[in-house]
């Protein structure tokens, strides 16, 4: 039985938390990680604050355990979400792509659990001064939005300077990966790919199938001239959108050819149009299974080999 500071702090089983991933983190994904010990998160990506009502609505429907909504500071509606959350009594936020700064105040005196993405060891230091009840340190092996270290380097600098329990993210979707991650200094995980494939998860049946088919060099990063980086599958559109930003096309026609690509890859299955976000880890991620059966397991796989760690130890 692993058990650590963050499973207190939010009173969840598991130190295990489902990323908050734009388009397809619904009510009912985060229901099911939630009724199976873990965190399950909402994402509210783009949509507007009425979408994100409904979701939360819900998952209290389906769920009497700990959930969380992430707010993705890019989105038009951040600030319409940012006020939504407080009017349900959500207990936990996470935020990603971008600096929570301006409605910490608001959350904390809503008394609402604010864990950020940190890229960085500078943006660790604010959020932790800025009130932050834990972080999560993304490295850029994860699908979405990316930053520019890796998990590796991430995760140990992002300890070593805040006092906050730390959540390591990227690049982890088995029990080796949660082992790594409490060697790192981490105290929990959080996982996006993997669940991807959960029976859960509502995204199109090609878009499971084409992370169960991926290999190890399946993904790449686009989006790095318009400054939000963006690690998918290698597709035509991912391809066709490359060659694009490093032509003499315009940052609106960039933007016109991007319009839609996370809804056409989530909702329709477009393989040509679609832009099917997913981390590095997806060529191990083979199969489809219970959201809950994915926290047990990553968990159980890491209790043996953070015993066997010691057989190096004389
Ligand atoms: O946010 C994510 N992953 C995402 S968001 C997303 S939707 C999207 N739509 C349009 C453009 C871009 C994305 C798909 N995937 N992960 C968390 C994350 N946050 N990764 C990196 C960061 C981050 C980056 C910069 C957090 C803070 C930050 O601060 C910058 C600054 O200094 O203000």
């Amino acid at each position: 039985m692993i058990t650590t500071p963050i499973c207190g702090l939010l009173g969840i089983e598991y130190p295990v938390f489902q990323g908050g991933m734009a388009w397809i983190a619904d009510a009912k994904l985060a229901a099911a990680v939630s009724n199976g010990g873990g965190l399950g998160i909402i994402a509210a990506g783009n949509a507007p604050g009425d979408y994100v009502r409904d979701q939360i609505r819900a998952a209290k429907t389906m769920t009497d355990k700990p959930f969380g909504v992430n707010i993705m500071l890019l989105s038009p509606f951040a600030d319409d979400v940012a006020k939504v959350v407080v009017e349900e009594g959500v207990q936990v936020l996470t935020t990603g792509a971008g600096n929570p700064g301006k409605y910490m105040e608001s959350w904390l005196e809503a008394g609402i659990k604010v864990i950020p993405v940190v890229p960085s060891v500078a943006m660790t230091k604010l959020v932790t001064r800025l009130g932050a009840s834990a972080v999560i340190a993304e490295g850029g092996e994860s699908g979405g939005h990316v930053g520019d270290l890796t998990t590796m380097a991430l995760v140990p600098q992002v300890c070593d300077n805040t006092d906050l329990p730390v959540i390591a993210a990227g690049g982890i979707a088995d029990g080796r990966g949660v082992a790594a991650a409490f060697m790192l200094g981490a105290c929990g995980v959080q996982m996006g790919t993997r669940f991807l494939v959960a029976e859960e998860c509502s995204v199109h049946r090609n878009y499971k199938d084409k992370i169960i088919k991926a290999n190890d060099i399946a993904t790449m990063i686009t989006g790095r001239r318009t400054g939000h980086p963006v690690r998918s599958l290698k597709t035509n559109f991912t391809r066709e959108y490359f060659k694009l930003e490093y032509s003499s096309a315009s940052d609106e026609d960039l933007d016109k050819f991007g319009t839609g690509a996370l809804r056409k890859a989530v909702q329709d299955g477009n393989s040509k149009e679609g832009c099917f976000l997913a981390g590095q880890i997806a060529g191990m991620v083979n199969k489809e299974q219970p959201a809950a059966q994915i926290v047990r397991e990553v968990i159980e796989e890491a209790e043996p080999i953070l015993r066997g760690a010691l057989k190096w130890v004389k």
